[in-house]
């Protein structure tokens, strides 16, 4: 309980920080023993939306209809298996997914499982083959240093060709490690601490942050991180990629 009203989440209209203790369940139609928290959506004006799913009891289930929407996700913590039209995998923790549009998609999980869901519209474009589904495990992805520098390293889970107008990555920093400028740029963010703490800024305002946080940065918000502490810290990011405006 927060008897002094207080919290670190703050919702702008360029950029929101979404702490845990401001949590509040949805719904969904289909859904049983699991629970949605829609983190970002486009009713705060962002063109994502990330869902972070939390498996209530084993067999959870959660579900996608098929549509126009793409999926990207990423199992936080626990397990679970994620059964498409005409393919099914298992992913633990650290495994990841991608899914195309016109897909529905079935999450089925373990009691306690911790799923990140980044949905957006695909762009289609016309002479270039659709995405196909890709799976895969973080712990096989190589962590390469952030321009040059070894002590922020990058780990980019998807392909980087035209096909994906969406790019999921997990950035390390060791402690005392920043982003080398402050990024100012057209692609959006949705971003999840995994592990440790930091200072980020968002615009104008510098926010402490630490793993289970989320943040949201619209396209051209200035961004910028710091990691403080005794451990790395590590976060998994949602950027919109590869078309013209
Ligand atoms: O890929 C990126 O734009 C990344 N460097 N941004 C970020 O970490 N805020
Ligand atoms: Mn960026």
């Amino acid at each position: 309980m927060n008897v002094f009203g207080t919290t670190r989440t703050t919702v702008k209209q360029r950029h929101a920080l979404i702490a845990e203790d401001g949590h509040v369940p949805s719904s969904f139609p289909g859904w049983g023993n699991a629970t949605g928290f829609v983190m970002i959506s486009p009713a705060m004006g962002a063109n994502l939306s990330q869902i972070l799913i939390r498996f209530e009891a084993d067999g959870g289930v959660a579900r996608y209809p098929a549509d126009d929407c793409e999926h990207v996700l990423y199992v936080e913590k626990g397990d679970c298996t994620a059964t498409w039209d005409d393919g099914v995998v298992h992913l633990e923790a650290g495994g990841f997914l991608f899914m195309p549009a016109g897909h529905s998609l079935h999450l089925q999980g373990s009691e306690g499982t911790r799923i990140t869901v980044f949905t957006k519209f695909f762009e289609e474009i016309e002479g270039v083959d659709l995405p196909p589904v890709v799976h895969g495990k973080a712990s096989d992805i190589p962590a390469e240093p952030f321009l040059g520098n070894d002590k922020a390293r990058l780990q980019v889970l998807l392909p980087t060709d035209a096909r994906f107008d969406l790019a999921m990555n997990i950035f390390t920093y060791q402690p005392g490690a920043t982003l080398p400028f402050v990024e100012t740029h057209i692609m959006e963010h949705g971003l999840l601490m995994l592990s440790g703490q930091g200072v980020y800024r968002l615009e104008e305002a510098y926010y402490p942050v630490k793993a289970g946080d989320v943040i949201w940065m619209a396209p051209y918000c200035p961004q910028w991180f710091v990691a403080m502490g005794d451990e790395p810290a590590s976060y998994l990011y949602y950027k919109d990629v590869n078309r013209l405006p």
